[in-house]
């Protein structure tokens, strides 16, 4: 029996359609094995997508949250820029307490008046009754004090310098608050050496040591502080005294320069330098009318 039959004689299926049925066979199992794969990265890709669907759900819950906390942030922004601290719209209750006259409080006066905000003013005369018992009242018994929403704060300088800082005019940076501070103070230094000859006139000194401590004392001490200013104005871009814009130490040394004048100590025409500034500041828009009552009034 030949190869090419079977048992019963019959001839064997031709060898060459075997070999296609065995080529077929390897190549189903071929695209099996290749289904197989790809069904295996179809799924891998199902799970990359999964991942990076999770991915995008935590980065919105995550935006949402963020919307939320900007928003959040605006509500509390928009709150304190209508906060009682940041002037125009303030909402709380301030009373400076003093005597008539400019004295100690008109810079501050003129700082609420920049600021624009309301404030109240029980102004009293020394011999006033009134004074005697708010004297036990008052925090060092003396006056100006402000009361700023039921907390009283003493002393000129200091309540000028809060209300600066409140409302803005206290420079831009700590060291531009310093640099007000600083010619405040060298304001007040050269305050308390030229008065000594108001000092010793009002002691009955001899005339030749009063006019001894006018020539010695006084007047150097006035030319030394207005060089220093001079020195000041002339370092300055804006023309004011500390960076850019008006400050409480502009407010506070042309109302000194102010009242100089008005004792014969001042003279504009011999310091341009500072009549300039002393113009910038009447100028102000929020101070032109006020100063110009008070220029009328002899306080
Ligand atoms: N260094 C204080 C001085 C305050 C002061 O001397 N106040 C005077 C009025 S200008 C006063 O209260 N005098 C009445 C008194 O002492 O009984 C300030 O700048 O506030």
């Amino acid at each position: 029996m030949s190869s090419s039959q079977n048992d019963q004689g019959e001839p064997a299926p031709n060898s060459s359609l075997k070999s296609k049925v065995m080529s077929l066979e390897q190549y189903v199992k071929l695209l099996e094995l290749k289904l197989v794969q790809k069904e295996q990265e179809l799924s891998d890709s199902k799970a990359i997508v999964l991942f990076m669907e999770d991915d995008i759900d935590k980065m919105q819950s995550n935006l949402a949250t963020l919307r939320l906390e900007a928003l959040r942030l605006q509500d509390q922004y928009a709150a304190t820029s209508n906060d009682s601290s940041s002037g125009k719209n303030s909402t709380a209750n301030y009373k400076l307490t003093y005597f008539r006259g400019r004295g100690f409080v008109e810079p501050i006066r003129q700082v609420f008046r920049m600021a624009e905000v309301e404030f109240d003013e029980d102004i009293l005369t020394p011999d006033d009754k009134t004074w005697e018992n708010l004297k036990k009242n008052v925090p060092f018994g003396q006056l100006p004090v402000l009361n700023a929403d039921g907390i009283e704060i003493p002393q000129s300088a200091a309540i000028l310098r809060y209300v600066s800082k409140k409302f803005g005019l206290a420079g831009k940076s700590p060291e531009e608050e310093a640099w007000c501070d600083a010619i405040i103070d060298r304001c007040k230094d050269f305050v308390v050496t030229f008065r000594q000859v108001y000092v010793a006139a009002r002691q009955n000194k001899p005339a030749e040591e009063i006019e001894k401590i006018r020539k010695e004392v006084s007047e150097p001490a006035r030319e030394r502080f207005f060089e220093i200013l001079n020195d000041v104005l002339a370092q300055s871009t804006s023309g004011f005294l500390v960076g850019d814009e008006v400050t409480f130490a502009d407010l506070f040394i042309v109302d000194n320069l102010l009242i100089l004048e008005r004792n014969g100590i001042f003279h504009r025409a011999e310091q341009p330098k500072l009549t300039a500034l002393m113009q910038k500041v009447h100028n102000l828009p929020n101070l032109r009318n006020h100063i110009e009552s008070l220029s009328k009034t002899s306080l």
